[in-house]
């Protein structure tokens, strides 16, 4: 007799919850059955088991009322999740996407120097005059900072045009030694075939206390660098000018499109040009409040190494987004 209730405690679906009601007050079902059989009985014993009956009959209804109040609930909670996006649902057929090749570039690059023991240092996009020119030895005359050139807001503030604000901001809250890299997006106002407004750099900056410091150094940690980018190829100084460098030099490496022997890409030189770099020069120095030390920097065009590395021809196809290109990357 308890069985149909211990039945109803059990019951897990809506369904077998209608089972449970017709097997207890269906026509044949048992409170029904043993009320029928009321009639047989006489007296007292009739009276104990009406009121036995009753009571089973009124816990029945209650625990009925509450289970199918709860299972409805569960119900609609079903029905939601089934809507809901399912994180953990593994669609072999949808498209996974994939790297940027200027980020795969910018990590790869990132990795080799941090594995090396340098800082990953960031700063603001927004950045003012001094520490985007004032700093960097740029005059005041300097072409860089017409406004043919840069983007400025109207408070004086202006868009980097370059990391090395960074390095400023680094080397005025630290003191040597110093071997940081500065990687991220940099604005000029250049659009044009080999131009856009926006492009990724990386620089690094080396500091060390007294003349530690020497060209020499620099010469042999671009050299290894550029190995470990574009595997066996020549590397090549020249003499060049930079205003927050002293001596400064641009580096050329052998061409990657003809091996050196001479093509359009190096417009038969068999080089290419990949990064300016050189001594930092002493008024640099001076501005942030260093004295007696010396250090070596470089800055490249992320965009342009990741050019060379995977043979893309057209720059602007960087920033067009075409999955053509773009699913070449998975
Ligand atoms: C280029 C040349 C360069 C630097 C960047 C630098 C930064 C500080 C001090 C001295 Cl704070 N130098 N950066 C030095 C030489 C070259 O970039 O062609 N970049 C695409």
């Amino acid at each position: 007799m308890e069985d149909i209730l211990i039945n109803l405690s059990n019951c897990r679906s809506l369904d077998e919850l209608e089972d449970i009601k017709i097997q207890a007050l269906g026509k044949k079902g048992y409170i029904t059955v043993e009320f029928s059989k009321l009639k047989d009985l006489s007296g007292e014993e009739k009276k104990d088991r009406a009121s036995v009956l009753n009571n089973l009959k009124d816990k029945f209804n209650e625990e009925y009322n509450a289970k199918l109040k709860e299972l409805k609930e569960d119900f609609i909670k079903n029905e939601a999740k089934k809507d809901a996006f399912n994180f953990t649902y593994f669609d072999q057929n949808s498209k996974s996407g994939a790297f940027h090749p200027v980020m795969i570039t910018m990590d790869r690059i990132i990795d080799y120097f941090i594995r090396q023991n340098f800082s990953l240092e960031e700063g603001p996009l927004i950045e003012d005059d001094w520490h985007n020119f004032e700093a960097l030895n740029l005059p005041k005359s300097h072409p860089a900072r017409d406004m043919q050139d840069t983007f400025y807001f109207a408070d004086k503030l202006l868009l980097r045009t370059q990391t090395s604000p960074v390095q400023i901001r680094t080397m005025k809250n630290q003191k040597p030694p110093i071997r940081m890299i500065a990687p991220g997006a940099v604005f000029r106002r250049d659009f044009d075939v080999t131009h856009t407004p926006m492009f990724h750099q990386i620089e690094m900056l080396v500091v060390e206390d007294g003349d530690k410091i020497s060209f020499a150094n620099l010469k042999y940690v671009l050299e290894e660098f550029l190995k470990y980018m574009f595997g066996d190829i020549k590397v090549r100084f020249r003499p060049s000018f930079f205003p927050f460098t002293e001596p400064s030099a641009e580096v050329d490496i052998s061409c990657v499109f003809c091996g050196g022997c001479g093509c359009n890409v190096c417009k038969h030189t068999g080089f290419i040009e990949v990064m300016g770099c050189g001594m930092v020069h002493p008024n640099v120095f001076k501005d942030v409040g260093y004295k007696n030390v010396s250090g070596y920097a470089f800055g490249l065009g992320v965009e342009r190494f990741a050019m060379l590395l995977h043979k893309i021809p057209d720059l602007r196809s960087l920033f067009e987004g075409d999955l053509r290109l773009l699913e070449q990357f998975k």
